[in-house]
């Protein structure tokens, strides 16, 4: 089943049936053992509804307080991209240790308040020369480390920040309208099968100026270990989502421009639309 959230207002399609409801606290909604099951036996007190909220095309990020961590260099063609943009730095050889290492990357990628939704405006730093969308399968984790959800997310970054130097990676990551989570949270009450496919598109002008397409199973790590890593020293009382890492990296020639349009396509998700800004 498919979770969408427009205001407080909950809406999901499951086998083509379509319910809402308004949901006051999302934090705790979305923070339960057993999601699935939970929303599967509640809807049917839920209002009838049809597709046409879907019509809108602007969503709200699925969620409500609970952080967004990002793993990093989980798939290979991330760890050759940044190899290549920190050889001059001197900072390759982290990547390449990292990639191998059993400690995975992980980092603290943003609050609610720095998240955008599908239709939303995703921002590039005015200080950086070199800016990449990241399309990235994003895990939906409860209190008590189990994955209840997928959502597509856009770990937006700064490659000529990251590139000077890894200690800049916070900078390059981190920064208002930084990420983006949706449209909906895939709740499939299973793990999402391993040919799920992340395709991204980026156009400019309505001309395409780079897609491509990746199966998550060509991922290094399992979702398991890296929740396993996250949840090690932290505790999450709102649960959190994990961006899990990127493989599609645009050649080093492109970079975004303002009223780029980036779409996110994760199967059985969905496509997380978003248009590139400065902020003001
Ligand atoms: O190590 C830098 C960031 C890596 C990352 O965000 C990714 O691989 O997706
Ligand atoms: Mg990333």
């Amino acid at each position: 089943m498919n979770l969408y959230k427009i205001g407080t207002r909950a809406f999901v399609e499951t086998d083509g049936r379509y319910v809402c409801k308004d949901i006051s606290d999302w934090t705790t909604f979305l923070n339960r053992d057993d999601l699935y099951a939970k929303l599967k036996s509640e809807i049917s007190d839920w209002e009838e509804t049809d597709s046409s909220f879907l019509d809108s095309q602007r969503f709200d990020p699925p969620m409500g307080d609970q952080e967004i961590w990002a793993a990093g260099v989980t798939y290979e063609r991330s760890k050759t991209a940044r190899m290549d943009e920190s050889k001059e730095s001197g900072g390759s050889v982290f990547y390449d240790m990292v990639y191998d290492a059993e400690r995975p990357e992980l980092f603290f990628k943003a609050t609610s308040q720095r998240c955008v939704g599908s239709g939303d405006e995703v921002y590039i730093r005015k200080d950086s020369t070199w800016n990449v969308p990241e399309p990235e399968l994003t895990l939906l984790i409860n209190s008590e480390g189990v994955i209840q959800g997928y959502t597509a997310g856009n770990d937006m970054s700064s490659r000529s920040i990251e590139g000077e130097n890894p200690l800049y990676l916070p900078q390059a990551k981190v920064y208002e309208k930084c990420a983006a989570l949706g449209p909906c949270i895939h709740i499939p009450g299973k793990p999402i099968p391993k040919s799920t496919e992340i395709q991204i598109s980026i156009e400019r002008n309505g001309e395409t100026m780079y897609h491509d397409k990746v199966a998550i199973s060509k991922i290094k790590r399992d979702f398991a270990e890296l929740v396993s890593y996250l949840y090690r020293e932290c505790d999450f009382p709102n649960g959190s989502f994990l961006m899990t890492g990127t493989c599609l990296v645009p050649p080093d020639d492109f970079t975004l421009e303002v009223d780029d349009k980036i779409k996110i396509t994760i199967d059985h998700i969905g496509s997380l639309v978003n248009q590139v800004a400065k902020k003001g």
